[in-house]
């Protein structure tokens, strides 16, 4: 199963991070906005990962976040990588707690390490990932995309747990599941318990 590890936001935080890009969306840019639905923070990709690892995975990430109490997401301001200029995945940001977000994300990698999941390589930026482009976009665009969000207030998400996602793909485009939602400051639930390889 192809898998990744994220944070959930509240279905009033994505509806206005969709409403405030939707005037954009209507330009017909060649960007593929991201669904709604799948509107998500990721904190690591996992990729192909064998279905007998998923509880394993949950019991780690239980280990990882014993020491953390729910916290209030601020989504804020919006950006692109690798740069507005050049603009290639079109996001918004987390303005608070980021250091308690990293910290998860810290505790989580040192925790999945240990177990043979491989570390991310490249530097986390937290980050909710509201499209792609995909084909040429006109200079100055990706400056008109983040002034179109930046200053939009989106709601605050209060998160208690954190999750693992499968993800789909198909030609209609990435489906995400749930599989354990792993909550702060407790046990993971109760299919973890178990704590067997199925
Ligand atoms: O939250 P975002 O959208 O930034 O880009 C993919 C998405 O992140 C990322 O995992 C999230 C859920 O699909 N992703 C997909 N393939 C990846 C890969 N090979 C990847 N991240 C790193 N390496």
């Amino acid at each position: 199963m192809r898998l990744f590890i994220g944070i959930g936001l509240s279905p009033e935080c994505r509806r206005a991070i969709a409403g405030a890009v939707s005037p954009l969306r209507k330009k017909g840019v060649p960007v593929s906005w991201t669904p709604e639905d799948n509107l998500h923070m990721t904190l690591k990709f996992l990729g192909e990962t064998p279905a007998s690892r998923v509880n394993e995975l949950a019991g780690l990430m239980a280990e990882a976040a014993r020491g953390f109490l729910p916290f209030l997401l601020r989504v804020e301001d919006a950006g692109a990588f690798p740069t507005l200029r050049s603009p290639r995945v079109l996001w918004i940001g987390i303005r608070e707690p980021l250091e308690l977000v990293r910290k998860l994300h810290q505790n989580m990698e040192n925790a999945l390490s240990g177990a043979g999941f491989p570390r991310d390589e490249r530097p986390f930026h937290p980050h909710v990932t509201v499209g792609r482009v995909r084909g040429r976009v006109a200079p100055g665009w990706g400056e008109t995309f983040a002034s179109a969000v930046s200053g939009v207030a989106f709601d605050t998400v209060f998160v208690a747990s954190y999750r693992v996602y499968e993800s789909r793909l198909s030609p209609l485009g990435a489906h995400y599941s749930v599989l354990r939602e792993v909550p702060f400051g407790g046990e993971a639930d109760r299919t973890e318990e178990r704590g067997a390889e199925e």
